[in-house]
């Protein structure tokens, strides 16, 4: 189950706005490998052009070391955009506060449930993954750390997958939490799906736990392509996470009245 796809109900077409409604500017970055030279701010200018920028105007540019250029360009574009059609990944759960997720595990799973969290493959990027397990947490929130019913094993950075698979094993994890932030050469993504496959692997089909991957750069659609359980992106905040543990390890009753909101 990867949430509810929602998409945007309203209808409505919008077009960019720059310094008058529905004018349609846009701004755009981006590095050419070409020294920095009037040259070179055409070939900018001829590369939005071919994007659909018109007019464009190069409004910055800057060398980066003596063979490459950063450019900023603004210009107008002329497409539309119907919100109608637009596809997201909707919290399909209700939003619980620390006090009612404890309250939930303890009723349904009578004993803490225990979350395992890593860094994985060469990415050290620690801070996202600590923002939601820490006890001081991120946004406001306190991390999941801070719930008393939630027991929290964080690996750190550079775990590697067989590494992840013991520790979720001996630690009888029932959710793995992995982090990926460096998105180069798809790395987060070739990681995320070898992490998936060795869990798949590892456990028999109803014992595996719940995998859960977040990072910056992580499409909230493709949690099925990757073979996990749900992918959260930037943003996120540990009320997110610790409510959609409990909606998949911990379910409240169902209440006719409970709206995810
Ligand atoms: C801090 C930082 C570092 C620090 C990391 C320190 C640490 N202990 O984490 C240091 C200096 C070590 C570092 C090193 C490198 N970095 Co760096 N780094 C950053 C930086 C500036 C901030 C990242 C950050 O902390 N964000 C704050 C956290 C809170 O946000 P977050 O990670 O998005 O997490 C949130 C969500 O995504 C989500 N989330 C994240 N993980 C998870 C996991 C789960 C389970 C869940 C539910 C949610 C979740 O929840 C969090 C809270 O909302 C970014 C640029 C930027 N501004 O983002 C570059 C950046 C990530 N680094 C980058 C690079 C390239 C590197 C290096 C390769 C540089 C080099 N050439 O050496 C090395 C790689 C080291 C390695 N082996 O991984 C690039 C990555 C580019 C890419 N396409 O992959 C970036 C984007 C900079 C850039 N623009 O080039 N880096």
């Amino acid at each position: 189950m990867t949430g509810q796809k929602a998409s945007h109900q309203s209808g409505h077409i919008v077009r960019p706005y720059g310094d008058t409604t529905g004018d349609g500017m846009v701004q755009l970055s981006f590095t050419l490998p070409i020294p920095h030279s009037k040259v070179a701010e055409g070939a900018a200018a001829q590369l939005a052009n071919k994007m659909g920028m018109d007019p464009a105007l190069v409004v910055h540019s800057k060398p980066m070391g003596p063979d490459f250029t950063f450019f900023v360009v603004y210009g107008r574009v002329h497409h539309l955009v119907d919100t109608s059609k637009v596809e997201v990944v909707e919290r399909d759960f209700p939003l619980l506060s620390p006090k009612e997720a404890n309250a939930a595990i303890k009723r349904s799973l009578r004993r803490r449930l225990t979350v395992v969290g890593a860094c994985i493959g060469t990415d050290a990027h620690t801070v996202g993954i600590d923002a939601i397990l820490n006890i001081k947490g991120f946004a406001g929130e306190k991390g999941l750390e801070y719930y008393r019913e939630i027991k929290v094993v964080n690996l750190g950075a550079q775990v590697s997958v067989p590494q992840l698979v013991d520790r979720a094993i001996a630690e009888k994890a029932d959710a793995v939490l992995v982090s990926q932030v460096v998105t180069q050469r798809d790395a987060h993504l070739l990681n995320t799906r070898e992490m998936s496959a060795a869990f798949r692997e590892a456990y028999p089909a109803d014992k595996r736990p719940l995998l859960i991957v977040g990072g910056p750069r992580f499409d909230e659609t493709m949690a099925d392509e990757l073979g996990v359980d749900r992918v959260f992106a930037r943003g996120t905040t540990p009320a997110d996470v610790a409510s959609f543990l409990v909606h998949r390890l911990a379910p409240l009753p169902t209440r006719p009245s409970a709206k995810a909101s």
